[in-house]
């Protein structure tokens, strides 16, 4: 009885372990495939920061940061974070995060950065992506 309480406390374990690594997994994806837009978000802001795309298109962007993970602002993270769309995407120091958006309808979306020094109140931290029908 003991036994088999244990043996579930180890595949429910098992279980959860993969999930974890499942949903981490996608972050540490390095290289972004080409075709995509890329931009770098680093503690100068956003470059660059209007995107242009174009509506019922999946829109593909990197956002690659090149700051130092010694950073003493918040340790050289950035965001990428359109509120409107639900899209949050963290990056860390030397690293890259592939965000697709897809089949945007025409409008404006800002997106932003909060995680840095200055964060959104900083205008170089933010920008616009200008989806046209
Ligand atoms: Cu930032």
């Amino acid at each position: 009885m003991r036994l088999r309480w244990i043996v579930g406390g180890v595949v429910a374990l098992a279980v959860v372990a993969g999930a974890v690594i499942l949903a981490i997994l996608p972050l540490r994806q390095a290289p972004s495939a080409s075709g995509a837009i890329e931009i770098t978000a680093s503690m100068a802001g956003f470059e660059p920061q209007l995107i242009r795309a174009k509506a019922g298109e999946p829109v593909r962007l990197t956002i690659i940061n090149p700051d130092s993970p010694y950073h003493t602002d918040g340790g050289g993270w950035h965001q990428f974070r359109i509120e409107a769309l639900g899209v949050d995407a963290r990056v860390p120091p030397r690293a890259r995060r592939e965000v697709t958006l897809s089949s945007l309808a025409p409008g404006r979306y800002e997106f932003y950065c909060d995680v840095c020094c200055g964060g959104k109140d900083s205008p170089a931290m933010r920008g616009v992506v200008e989806v046209r029908g």
